[in-house]
């Protein structure tokens, strides 16, 4: 179940108080979903035992690749069409959109173009992990704790926001800056745990090649090589280019939700009868053990395959903050506004984007 909460939860005077001012201070809140609605569930059934996989850790093995016996198809294709979101910066939803509110554990799938002086000034996080991945260019975070960096092409910032973080996220260079950003829900247990950071450069980054195919491991394991960020909810996150004329067969738990994203080129997806599908265009994939992709073109497909276990428990979102119940929610806009339980720093923080 997936309840969007929207204005009409604050029953009391002094929250619906807290709740205007924080859409007046707040922009990040204004566009967000207002009405209930159900979760498009992709779960396969739980009637196969998942494969166990080889744990290699050489990074360029030639371990053989557990066969896919069930192949995943595609269940649902979306082009994600471009956008406005936070300051001026322009995003290509998929996840998170109405037409696919979520796909659980994923919340929110978004590929951003983003040019000076557009950006994501300051705003809070509570109860996810946001996954950022530069495509082209650099991004700097700056967060209420003192945590400050940027990060550059193929760089991955793996952010557990967990009880709350504020923070801001505007581009660091000129021109267009590009990436990923992909928001996985916490479980219950998890949402309330300190907040975490995981970098990643992208010379750190686990790579493997095997028959024209070549893929960056930002989480799990692919080709016998396995990625050390740590998942709290388990997901797998890989960056695949398939050359013209390879084929890839890429396990996936059996269980998990998962879905494909076109970086650049066109694939066949699934059964290698199905058309070809091009950039910018988000495959939620049905249920199976594994993916089949063909690249029949003449130029290299690049994509990226998500898969996650789903936590099967109930989502309120609220902007921001994503938690199992109304109430949770209330307290979350209060904690934010009043400075408490993970907030205290958020009352004198500013970001440099706002001060400059
Ligand atoms: C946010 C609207 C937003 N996609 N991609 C509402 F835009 C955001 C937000 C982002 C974001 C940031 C980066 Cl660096 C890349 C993004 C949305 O910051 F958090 C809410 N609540
Ligand atoms: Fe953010």
């Amino acid at each position: 179940m997936r309840i969007s909460s929207s204005s009409s939860s604050s029953s009391s005077p002094i929250l619906t108080t807290i709740y205007r001012r924080l859409l007046l201070f707040n922009p990040f809140f204004v566009a967000q979903q207002q009405q209930q609605q159900q979760q498009l569930r992709c779960s396969p059934p739980l009637c196969f035992t998942q494969k166990r996989f080889s744990r290699s850790s050489s990074r360029f093995s030639s371990v053989a690749m557990a066969a896919v016996e069930k192949p995943r198809v595609v269940a649902r294709k979306l082009l994600a069409e471009s956008q406005e979101e936070g300051h001026g910066a322009t995003v290509r939803r998929s996840i998170g959109r109405s037409e696919l509110r979520s796909l659980d554990p994923f919340l929110l799938l978004d590929e951003f173009e983003v040019s000076p002086p557009a950006g994501f000034p300051d705003h809070p996080h509570r109860g996810f992990e946001t996954v950022t991945y530069m495509l082209e260019g650099s991004f700097t975070h700056q967060d209420f704790a003192g945590h400050k960096g940027t990060i550059g092409p193929g760089d991955v910032q793996w952010m557990t926001a967990g009880r709350g973080i504020v923070h801001s996220e505007m581009p660091a260079g000129e021109g267009v800056q590009k990436g990923l950003q992909l928001w996985i829900n916490l479980s219950s247990k998890d949402k309330m745990i300190e907040p975490k950071y995981q970098e990643l450069q992208s010379k750190d980054i686990s790579r493997a090649e095997k028959d024209g195919v070549e893929v960056r491991i930002i989480a799990g394991e692919a080709f016998g090589v396995r990625s050390p960020v740590y998942t709290r909810t388990p997901t797998m996150y890989m960056d695949f280019t398939v050359n013209p004329g390879a084929q890839l067969q890429q396990p996936i738990p059996e269980n998990w939700n998962s879905f494909v994203y076109i970086i650049e080129g066109e694939g066949i997806f699934g059964s290698e009868d199905s058309p070809p599908v091009t950039s910018h265009h988000c495959l939620v994939l049905g249920p199976g053990d594994g993916l089949n992709v063909w690249n029949k073109s003449g130029s290299p497909l690049r994509f990226v395959l998500v898969g996650g276990q789903p936590l099967d428990e109930p989502v309120v979102q609220h902007g921001p903050f994503v938690m199992n119940t109304r109430a949770e929610i209330r307290q979350a806009m209060e904690d934010y506004y009043l400075g408490r339980n993970g907030f205290e720093k958020a009352k004198q923080w500013k970001s440099d984007s706002l001060t400059h």
